[in-house]
């Protein structure tokens, strides 16, 4: 249902992510015993677990209906680069076939760093490579997970050390902090210390709780951190084409042709409204044609070039030519359809807006209302600071750098 449409390889398992399940990624060292707290969770040796180097060759989803999570296994990393890579670029796929799909439930939203406890001590450079997974998306929580610690003192101990290894990397990374919301132990398979004495598995129950109380937060950290990556893309396809429409009816507008303007410029603006109409994945129906006609064929935004050729007169002391005016003119008037169509039609896909009982009239003169006179003061500050003749270029790349400017800002 979400499109998750890959074709199921044979013998590899059909994942269904159409619940409300949240996901959790293990991280660690190789051997400290990721798969193995997989099992003890799904309550069956499914995930190869051994001795010996990276017995988990890739990424691996598992699930269980009694089980509010998904864990997705990674191989154990070491510090060699090449491993280090694959692990990152397998996760980029795998967030960025759900950005693409927009199903935030394949997103990660917990991390689980397990750190062997028998190793004593949590490298620096572990706790790098976690922060360059978590990469921009600064509140995914994470546990310290720490594995094979079969006493109480030794489970002191290396909460300790966990602790202590953690506020010194955190200390030195002020703005990149981990965002490490505890620190437990699990014993995940019962241990053999002698004959007669045996470790039963320990918190197991614990990290599934917190995990639990972890994931509403986790989730609608993730709804929103997707809704912007995906909003950022729709912008950049709108802006795109806002930005070469612009350019285009500038040279248009630099040639004196005996045309009225807008009617010129009617063929390159409804081909940059369907752009920004399918950059937003909006549908054509009466109303966003009731929309295209205001904005492209009545000449609503016309009087954004009118308002801009008044204040272009009005600077002293520029060379700017009539044909240079003309040419500002008409990218004016493209780019402020672009920029009203591209927020009308963000609106509508956010749901902001609904197309029923949208009043044309109303909301684009609302929209022309800030647009303008924002457009009007940029271009004139841009131009008083101006040294010699003001060429069509110049307002090429004026438009190119308000588009970048706004997308930054
Ligand atoms: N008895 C006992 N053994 C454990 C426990 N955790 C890990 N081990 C052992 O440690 C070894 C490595 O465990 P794995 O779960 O395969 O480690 P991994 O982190 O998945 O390793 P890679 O897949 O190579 O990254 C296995 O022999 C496990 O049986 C535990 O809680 N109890
Ligand atoms: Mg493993």
């Amino acid at each position: 249902m979400f499109g998750f449409e890959r074709k199921p390889k044979q013998n590899r398992k059909v994942i269904d992510f159409s619940d409300d399940r949240i996901n959790v990624l293990l991280l660690g060292n190789s051997g400290c015993g990721k798969s193995t707290l997989i099992n003890a969770l799904l309550g069956r040796e499914e995930a190869e677990t051994g001795a010996g180097t990276a017995v988990t060759r890739n990424i691996e989803v598992y699930e269980d209906e009694k089980l509010p999570f998904r864990m997705i296994d990674t191989v154990g990393f070491e510090y060699g680069l090449f491993r280090q890579y694959r692990i990152r670029n397998d996760l980029a796929k795998f967030s960025q076939e759900s950005i693409k799909n927009r199903d935030v439930r394949k997103l990660v939203h917990v991390i689980w760093y397990c750190i062997d406890g028998t190793s004593k001590r949590v490298d620096p450079q572990a706790m790098d490579y976690i922060q360059s997974v978590v990469g921009s998306w600064k509140e995914i929580p994470i546990i310290f997970v720490i594995t094979k610690s079969y006493s109480e003192k030794e489970m002191e101990e290396n909460t300790a050390i966990a602790h202590d290894a953690l506020v010194a990397y955190n200390a030195r990374h002020p703005r990149n902090p981990l965002n490490v919301k505890d620190i437990l132990c699990v014993v995940s398979k019962e241990y053999p210390i002698s004959d007669d004495l045996t470790v039963p598995p320990y918190g197991l129950d614990t990290l599934l709780n917190r995990t639990n109380e972890l994931a509403p937060a986790a989730k609608k950290a993730a709804d929103s951190a997707m809704l912007e990556i995906d909003l950022k893309l729709k912008r950049d396809k709108a802006d795109f084409s806002i930005n070469a429409s612009t350019a285009a009816s500038i040279a248009v507008g630099a040639v004196p042709i005996p045309v009225p303007d807008s009617t010129v410029l009617v063929p390159i603006q409804t081909k940059m409204f369907h752009d920004i109409l399918s950059a937003y994945e909006q549908q054509e129906d009466d109303m966003t044609r009731q929309i295209r006609k205001y904005i492209v064929q009545a000449g609503a935004t016309t009087i954004a070039g009118k308002t801009l050729v008044k204040a272009l007169k009005q600077i002293p002391g520029i060379a700017i030519a009539a044909s240079v005016i003309d040419a500002a003119a008409a990218g004016a008037v493209t780019f402020v359809s672009g920029k009203t169509a591209q927020i009308v039609f963000e609106r509508f896909y956010t749901g902001e807006w609904s197309r029923e009982g949208f009043n044309v009239d109303a909301e684009i003169q609302q929209i022309l209302k800030d647009l303008i006179p924002d457009l009007t003061s940029q271009l004139k500050e841009y131009l008083e600071g101006f040294r010699g003749t003001v060429s069509a270029k110049d307002i090429v790349s004026f438009f190119h750098d308000l588009i970048q400017k706004k997308k930054n800002g």
